[in-house]
């Protein structure tokens, strides 16, 4: 059996619970009745916490696994091994000043007074600036911070910038970049390692699956050679007869990042009837 932690609520908490359902385990997830939950058909235990706690009970081994933001991680320093990055939950950190305050640059924070959550990874960012400043701990609504005159400056997460413009801030230093981390403890068995490498492999041939297409289209066998080349597939593309003398079937796997490009170009070279189909899942 695996046991891993998820927050029981927050921002983390629909995507960590999307990602177990997606890779095919089933278990019922109303936190606010209980805390710990054991998949039906997957050797899998889901605790809930809040994720500030995450990192610490992977560390224990209360918990061999959990997901939590990297900017928890970072903060909070615990030895656990991030196996994982999940491509949700992405925010990043950074100071910001009031919108008139001038800002030219790193230096322009020397010996300001800056009230942040996360004390942890601002010390070590004004470290490496090699800049002094007064570090105000507050565990929340740190956006309100300058106005009340309770600091010069403020260190917070960011997602869309609109509650830094709703407070008259502005961001003027990016120090991190976050998103959701699988982390596990470092020192699993075999048991738990077998079961985490099961849900690895499920978690990846979801995310090749929604990062691919699978496209189809007929070809006049003359141009075949041509469209080919323009198809960047996982290995050589399928080609079919038709019915239709001179006509062949082409079916291929295309990165969603250029699939629209390639549409473009296939179209051009003479491919007709072209379908792109999403695909359920993808095993490389
Ligand atoms: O109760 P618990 O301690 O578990 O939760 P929490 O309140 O500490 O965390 P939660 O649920 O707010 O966030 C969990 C994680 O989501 C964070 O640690 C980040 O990794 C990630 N995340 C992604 C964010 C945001 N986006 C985000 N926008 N966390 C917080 N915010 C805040 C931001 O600080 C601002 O106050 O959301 C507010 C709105 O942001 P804007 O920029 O879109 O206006
Ligand atoms: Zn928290």
């Amino acid at each position: 059996m695996l046991r891993i932690a998820i927050q029981k609520s927050g921002r983390l908490f629909e995507d960590s619970v999307a990602l177990l359902r997606d890779a095919g385990i089933s278990f019922g997830s109303s936190p606010n009745r209980t805390l710990r939950t054991q998949a039906s058909n997957f050797p899998l235990e889901i605790i809930f916490l809040r994720d500030d706690d995450i990192p610490e009970y992977v560390e224990g081994n209360v918990v061999d696994a959990g997901i939590v933001g990297e900017n928890v991680l970072l903060e909070k320093q615990k030895t656990v091994r991030c196996i994982e990055r999940l491509g949700f939950g992405n925010c990043r950190m950074s100071i910001a000043l009031p919108r008139n305050t001038r800002y030219e640059g790193p230096q322009s924070l020397d010996n300001l007074r800056i009230a942040t959550s996360y004390p942890g990874i601002l010390e070590s960012f004004l470290n490496k600036q090699n800049l002094q400043a007064e570090i105000h701990e507050i565990s929340g609504a740190v956006e309100i911070a300058p106005s009340l005159g309770l600091a010069d400056a403020i260190f917070d997460i960011v997602g869309t910038g609109s509650t830094l413009l709703a407070n008259g801030l502005r961001e003027v230093e990016t120090v991190l970049e976050s998103e959701a981390l699988l982390i596990v403890n470092p020192s699993l068995d075999s048991e738990k390692q077998e079961i985490l490498d099961r849900l690895l492999f499920r978690i990846h041939a979801n995310r090749n699956a929604k990062n691919h297409r699978y496209i189809l289209m007929n070809v006049p066998n003359h141009r075949l050679s041509e469209i080919v080349s323009i198809i960047p597939g996982m290995k050589s593309p399928t080609v079919l007869p038709l019915a239709a003398p001179g006509w062949s079937s082409l079916h291929s796997v295309v990165p969603e990042g250029i699939f629209w490009d390639v549409l473009e170009r296939l179209k051009g070279a003479g491919a007709e009837g072209i379908l792109v189909v999403p695909i359920e899942r993808m095993i490389l």
